[in-house]
């Protein structure tokens, strides 16, 4: 049995998976009208890595016998001042992300409730990786992306990221 609270918590944290996948399918949109396929790849495969997030927890509230509710999600922008500004926000937002994954943590914690520390334990590693990866994207901007010819280099080495998994069965990504 999971506590009433925990569960409310992990049902917020799928409307945050969710409008997560939201706004990097809107990046990955902003990318096509900018005429950069790489940073729409990039962005499109970034939001099903959303999704196969909003999954797991939906996987873990079965597991546990809880309800899965979904909730509503706010429009994302439109448009960025620039790429690389998209990929600030990115960062800004994962930022934001790790902070909620802590704070299940901390509750998860205060409830003594070990099977659900363990399960967030892998959100922990991820968000890690999550904010090394949109640093990384804006630090190849800053190098090249000034240069004539620079945006289209970084659009090339986006469009070389590995397509996500089935994003309904996340489990088959370690
Ligand atoms: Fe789900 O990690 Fe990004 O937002």
């Amino acid at each position: 049995m999971l506590n009433k609270k925990m569960a409310t918590a992990i049902n917020n944290q799928i409307q945050e998976e969710m409008y997560s996948f939201y706004l990097y399918l809107a990046m990955a949109e902003y990318a096509a009208d900018k005429g950069l396929p790489g940073m729409q790849h990039w962005m499109r495969n970034q939001a099903m890595e959303e999704m196969s997030h909003a999954v797991r927890f939906m996987n873990y509230l079965e597991e546990k016998g809880a309800a899965v509710e979904l909730k509503t999600l706010k429009a994302p922008p439109k448009s960025w001042k620039s790429p690389k500004h998209a990929f600030e926000e990115a960062l800004k937002h994962e930022g934001h992300i790790t902070g909620c994954i802590n704070n299940l943590v901390d509750l998860a914690l205060s409830l003594k409730d070990h099977a659900t520390v363990n399960m967030l334990n892998w959100f922990v590693g991820e968000q890690v990786e999550e904010e090394a990866t949109a640093k990384g994207v804006i630090d190849m901007i800053n190098l090249t992306g000034a240069a004539p010819g620079g945006m289209f280099m970084v659009d090339r080495e986006l469009a070389a990221r590995p397509a996500a998994v089935d994003p309904m069965n996340p489990t088959a990504q370690a």
